[in-house]
């Protein structure tokens, strides 16, 4: 036992909550390392939801420890209200903790992040306007505000005066909006200062010597790896790295720290938010897919966009990642249909290709090249054993493991926490 990561290899909503809460039970420690609250991971235990946005997906089980690591961007209104709502629900919530480095996003971060988009008109991100972007981008402009600063609230009061007047130009001239009050948000965060001092902590050096002492920690990703700022389809991605690459910068852990990195993949594709998406369906079978499936933000309640599992993007993930292992989730949900597509090439301008190419442009113009295997009738949420599975499901498990090219360690065959089939 040593460093897993769990990442999404599509456009996020893989179920990556649910897998990273059955890997959790063994855990020392579950840290996030990147995103914010724009997450929206779901937890099913007996029955009972656990939507959770900021709070990692290992806090249900109450064994390790659970940091929000210094990659991430906390809203700190959010943090305070999540953990409410978990302790109302007779969830332990003295086990979280906050690295000092992670960025606080704050009001003008959120209403900057509306205004944006609302001056984007039909160019829109569609971002989930929890101020993520604006906030990672003072952290690269170097005006950010971090946890450890609301331990100094006096020179906390400084950069926040800086920033919210700077803000408030750009509400006033650009936006033609009113300013934003500095004394009512600097009196918030006294408040929350004293709230949440106490889980702020340097956790560096605390999850370096976990992994040196062979102790299991587990990195959790967010969003996935098409809304990774880098290799997404930028600009319709996220601000952060959601691939096994952020975890180095996200945590402070070397690369040879990772032994497994488990990819999320559902065994159809969704997406939310604006930009290409080559095996969407917007017909029949993609109504069907989001009604069975429940595709519907975690976070903003957006109904998500559906479509075929897309391998192109599958091997893509594969390699950007270096993926150890893959977990494929929701494929209960293709029981009953006579005929499933995969898509294992893009025709761009006549030509094929099984790459992803960076202009979103030249996406945009691809046509899916599918390979079409039959289906099955049986419903499979009750199965726990790989021998149960019906004939036509391992063949597409298979074609899928051929194709790109990682193992597939375990099947999730329904939300509920003990509704898997391990594979190996
Ligand atoms: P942002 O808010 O700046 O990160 O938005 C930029 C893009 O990233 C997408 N994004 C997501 N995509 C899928 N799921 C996410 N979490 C929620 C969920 C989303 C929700 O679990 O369902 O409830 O709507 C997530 N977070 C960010 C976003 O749609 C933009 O395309
Ligand atoms: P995440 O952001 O990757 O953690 O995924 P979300 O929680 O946003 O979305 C996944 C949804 O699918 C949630 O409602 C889960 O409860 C649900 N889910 C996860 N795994 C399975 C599965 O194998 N089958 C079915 N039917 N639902 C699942
Ligand atoms: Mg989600």
């Amino acid at each position: 036992m040593a460093g897993y990561v769990v990442v999404g290899t599509q456009w996020g909503d893989e179920g990556k909550g649910k897998i990273i809460d059955v890997l959790a039970h063994k855990a020392d420690y579950v840290v996030r390392f990147q995103g914010g609250n724009n997450a929206g991971h779901t937890v099913v235990v007996n029955g009972e939801k656990f939507v959770l946005h900021l709070l990692p997906s290992g806090m249900l089980h109450g064994n390790g420890k659970c940091i929000i690591g210094p990659g991430v961007v906390v809203d700190i209104k959010v943090l305070l209200g999540e953990l409410e709502v978990l302790e109302k629900r007779g969830a332990k919530v003295d086990h979280l903790y906050v690295s000092d480095r992670a960025h606080i996003i704050t009001p003008y971060h959120v209403r900057l992040d509306e205004l944006r988009e609302e001056a984007r008109g039909d160019q829109k991100i569609g971002t989930t306007k929890r101020g993520i972007g604006p906030c990672y981008a003072d952290k690269i402009t170097r005006c950010g505000l971090r946890m450890v600063d609301l331990l100094d609230m006096e020179s906390f009061e400084g950069k926040l005066r800086t920033n919210l007047e700077e803000k408030n130009e750009v509400f006033e001239k650009i936006y033609g909006v009113e300013k934003m009050d500095f004394d009512q948000m600097l009196a918030e965060f006294k408040e929350y200062s004293k709230k949440i001092a106490h889980r702020i902590i340097d956790s560096v050096p605390e999850v370096n010597e976990a992994l040196d002492q062979d102790k299991f920690v587990l990195f959790e990703g967010a969003q996935a790896m098409m809304l990774d700022i880098n290799y997404g389809t930028y600009p319709y991605v996220t601000s952060s790295s959601p691939t096994t690459a952020g975890v180095t910068t996200g945590v402070g852990i070397a690369p040879k720290k990772i032994d497994k990195a488990i990819g999320v993949m559902k065994a159809y594709t969704t997406r939310v938010g604006e930009g290409p998406f080559v095996t969407e369906l917007e017909e029949e079978i993609g109504e069907r897919l989001r009604e069975v499936g429940r595709e519907y933000g975690a976070t903003t309640g957006r109904p998500r966009r559906c479509g075929w599992v897309d391998l192109v993007v599958g091997k893509f993930a594969v390699d950007i990642n270096g993926l150890t292992d893959v977990v494929i989730t929701k494929i209960d949900v293709l029981s009953g249909l006579e005929k499933i597509n995969i898509c294992v090439g893009y025709e761009i301008d006549g030509e094929v290709y099984t790459t992803v190419p960076s202009s979103i442009e030249r996406l945009a113009k691809a046509k899916a090249v599918y390979e079409e295997l039959p289906g099955w009738e049986e419903d499979i949420t009750g199965m726990r054993e790989y021998d149960e599975l019906p004939e036509n499901c391992k063949n597409y498990l298979k074609r899928v493991e051929e194709i790109i090219g990682c193992q597939i360690s375990m099947v999730s065959v329904g939300p509920d926490r003990t509704q898997n089939i391990f594979l190996r």
